[in-house]
């Protein structure tokens, strides 16, 4: 069940709703003020809600994770991360996560922004473990070629499941980048990094930006950005771990016309040219939009 009651307000268009809020999610049981972080998303290109959560349902999410991050698997280039555990596919793992994706302080500000046919575009747990260097700036929506900047693409959810601090490698964000031009920034995401599986020095931020705020949050928090915000995770410098869940949200019509990967079993699909299976969805957008579990989806067909 999901523990917070949404009201709606009036409003054109009835798209901006008060959220109203269990005593424990703010100290003083103030009812978020949804169109201050509206605004801030608007300009800044993000806002925090402190202390969401509460310890339980922190305890529960780490407890599902757990098994995957057990498992020790490290990113396999910069951007992911090669001292990361990255878990992709949270929903298909572990069905706790459905209330974390469909959270009111997240969700409710994706369809403000991107409509009430939003979909869920990604949702993955990111662990940063000692030694982790910073990531390359980068954009959520940068698989995308339109010009920045543009029409808000999507909205990205921050859940801390641990303290996130300068020492471990906390999100750093780039205020107001959404509204740059800029796209070749000091340190920016570029196809080499995926390629890059080392030379990378333990803790190394070779890039900071003068302009960066590192967003720490208390374990329970949320920050929830545009997709167009440049940002990147940190450098983790402390001897513990850092633990986040990403739920991004995309903008309905960000998809085919019809859903052809819902019309056909793998099954059929396999019999079909790989050009055809590539058509149907079987295939990579480069970098990486298209993902399954975060493998290539040819993977599904036993290719
Ligand atoms: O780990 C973080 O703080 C940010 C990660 C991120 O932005 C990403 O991998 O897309």
């Amino acid at each position: 069940m999901l523990k917070y009651a949404l009201k709606a307000v009036n409003s054109p268009a009835n798209a901006l709703r008060q959220i109203s809020m269990n005593a424990n999610v703010h100290a003083d049981g103030a009812p978020v003020d949804f169109a201050t972080h509206c605004s801030a998303i608007q300009e800044e290109g993000y806002t925090v809600f402190t202390d969401v959560l509460s310890e339980a349902e922190i305890t529960a999410y780490r407890a599902a994770l757990q098994p995957w991050l057990d498992k020790d698997l490290c990113g396999r280039n910069v951007f992911e991360g090669t001292r990361s555990h990255r878990v992709y596919a949270m929903l298909a793992k572990n069905p706790i996560f459905a209330e974390l994706v469909m959270h009111p302080l997240a969700l409710t500000l994706a369809e403000h922004f991107l409509g009430e046919s939003c979909l869920l575009s990604a949702c993955l747990a990111i662990e940063l473990m000692p030694g982790e260097s910073a990531q390359p700036w980068h954009t959520d929506d940068g698989h995308v070629s339109l010009k920045p900047p543009h029409k808000i693409l999507g909205i990205s959810a921050f859940w801390a499941l641990s303290d996130t601090t300068v020492e471990n490698g906390a999100t750093e964000v780039l205020p107001r980048s959404h509204l740059w031009a800029e796209q070749d920034l000091p340190g920016a995401l570029t196809a080499v990094d995926f390629d890059n599986t080392d030379g990378v020095d333990e803790g190394a931020d070779h890039e900071c930006h003068s302009a960066a705020k590192t967003v720490t949050l208390t374990a329970g928090s949320l920050m929830v950005a545009r997709g167009d915000l440049w940002h990147r995770g940190g450098a983790n410098l402390s001897g513990g771990s850092r633990l986040i869940v990403t739920p991004q949200y995309c903008a309905g019509w960000l998809r085919p016309l019809e859903t052809m990967l819902l019309t056909m079993t793998p099954a059929q699909v396999a019999a079909f040219p790989e050009r055809l299976q590539a058509l149907l969805g079987y295939s990579i957008h480069a970098p990486f939009m298209g993902y399954v579990d975060g493998m290539h989806p040819k993977r599904i067909l036993g290719a």
